[in-house]
């Protein structure tokens, strides 16, 4: 039986991917890993939790020992925009974390997830069709890690055969963590702010267009891929994964088929904007589904139905 550590697990991925994964192999098999010393509450009712910081590499060793870990799935890092802000401790966070993670998969014998992103391609990147193999400069230090963390997998791959596999993924929009200083962050905000108030004043461009994906989708993306048979993956980390396409025009429109009386302005973030810019509109992900059966169930009408039960739900609650 896989013995299952979740680095990064009080985050946005990594609080629905440890119940995912508690939900499939067994409560006591999947250990959660965040940087806060108290668990919050969903975490800590449904199974081993621990306090980590991924670039203590001795406590992260001694994790894997104490546990038995067979899989690592790495979620701890930096998003884009709070990146940008601070590149220095970007870097140390997001490198010499999958470094230490990479490091302890090789003296353990341990498989690793790692989740790259849209934001390894950057302005040179054909922002259409973007295929799974071509140019990736990224601009901002989170592309950067993210391009890097890439490559240092398929480097422990072929050096020392860990089996480090993961995918790029696209914006993120979910309804029980809040992803924490991300670009496509609106894309969370505007439900909240649409049943809060029927209002929301977006940071990015109306007609700009990103790459989304609903988390469960991006939860069987990440459970598939490290189940997915070896011999038939020709790629191994960076797999383009998308669901849908959208500018907040879009989103905004697709809310007010539920809520008429939504409305939308604009309110640009210059850094977050340059950001957006520099990534790819709209990914080829047939790699993904050519070698490991990659299949979306959430297009735009039915991830925007769902989370506004949930938003809904939840803010009649608090
Ligand atoms: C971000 O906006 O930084 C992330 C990502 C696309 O990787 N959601």
């Amino acid at each position: 039986m896989a013995k299952i550590l979740v680095t990064g697990a009080t985050g946005q991925i990594g609080a629905e991917l440890t119940l995912a994964l508690r939900e499939h192999y067994g409560a006591d098999n999947v250990i959660a890993a965040g940087h806060r010393r108290e668990p919050p509450g969903g975490l800590a009712q449904t199974g081993p939790y621990c306090s980590l910081d991924v670039r203590d590499a001795a406590a992260l060793n001694a994790v894997v020992t104490a546990h038995g870990i067979t899989v690592i799935y790495h979620l701890a890092a930096l998003l884009s925009a709070v990146a940008e802000e601070q590149p220095l401790q970007a870097w140390d966070i997001n490198m010499n974390g999958l470094l230490n993670v990479l490091e302890c998969a090789r003296q353990h014998g341990c498989q690793v997830f790692f989740p790259s992103s849209i934001a390894a391609f950057g302005p040179g990147t054909p922002p259409f069709n973007t295929p799974q193999d071509t140019v990736q400069r990224p601009s901002t230090i989170y592309g950067i890690t993210k391009v890097t963390g890439e490559l240092l997998c398929d480097y422990y791959y072929r050096r020392y055969g860990v089996d480090a596999r993961g995918v790029r993924y696209p914006g993120l929009i979910s309804n029980q963590v809040l992803p924490g200083g991300g670009t496509t962050d609106y894309a969370v905000d505007i439900f909240y702010a649409a049943v809060r108030q029927r209002h929301y004043d977006c940071f990015l461009r109306a007609d700009t267009q990103l790459d989304m994906m609903y988390m469960p989708d991006a939860i069987a993306a990440a459970m598939q891929l490290m189940q997915a048979d070896a011999s038939r993956l020709m790629h191994r980390n960076g797999f383009n994964a998308t669901a849908m396409s959208f500018t907040p025009s879009q989103l905004a429109a697709a809310i007010q088929q539920h809520l008429p009386d939504f409305t939308i302005a604009y309110a640009i973030d210059p850094l977050r904007q340059a950001i957006a810019d520099s990534w790819p509109r709209h990914m080829d992900d047939s790699a993904a589904r050519a070698e490991w059966g990659w299949q979306p169930r959430y297009d735009l009408s039915a991830m925007v139905g769902d989370m506004l039960r949930h938003i809904t739900a939840k803010l009649r609650n608090e």
